[in-house]
């Protein structure tokens, strides 16, 4: 009995052991959202995920999918074509790479998600990115997924315990009051 709640008391416990702070592309400034990672005891991960203001899907009164990676590179400047291709470590294809998530479950805009992933560990991810896309994956299109434009991107960093909500100074082309 005890088993079958094993994940669930063990995020209602601790901290994440890692962390990444979405914030959205120039085209949807809007999307924020957080992933924590819970590395487990033996190996693996919990990836808790809870993102706002995703835009609309093509019909607005239904769930919209949302392809859903970890890249190779942890810089989410500009249009985050720095983040680079889905983390591959393994050099196989898409979507077996270790990158390679479920798609959000986008519900008017918003996202609760909880994945256990055996693969991963916390030294894997550290210091890459986490890629939300404009298009659902299709998983099968090479190497993409034909999942199309990044519109968020999160580095994935060691929690400090304090993380804040909006790490990210975007505010060069805006005037100072
Ligand atoms: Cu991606
Ligand atoms: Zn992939």
């Amino acid at each position: 009995m005890e088993q079958k709640n094993y994940f669930l008391s063990l995020l209602s416990d601790a901290e994440p052991d890692a962390i990444a702070v979405l914030k959205g592309s120039s085209l949807y400034p809007d999307i924020n959202g957080v992933v924590k990672f819970f590395a487990l005891p033996e190996s693996g991960i919990l990836i808790a995920t809870e993102i706002s203001d995703l835009p609309d899907g093509a019909n607005e009164d239904t769930p919209t999918f949302f392809a859903f990676h970890i890249h190779e590179t942890g810089n989410c400047s500009g249009d985050f074509s720095a983040t680079g291709v889905h983390y591959n470590p393994d050099n196989v294809p898409h979507p077996e790479h270790a990158g390679d998530l479920p798609p959000l479950l986008s519900n008017d805009g918003y996202v609760w998600m909880i994945v256990y992933d055996s693969f991963l560990t916390l030294p894997m991810i550290l210091n890459r990115s986490v890629v939300i896309h404009q298009n659902p994956d299709d998983f099968t299109t090479q190497p993409t997924g034909n999942s199309g434009e990044k519109i968020a991107c999160g580095v994935i960093t060691v929690n400090n315990g304090t993380p804040s909500p909006y790490p990210y100074d975007d505010d060069d082309d805006e005037p100072e009051d």
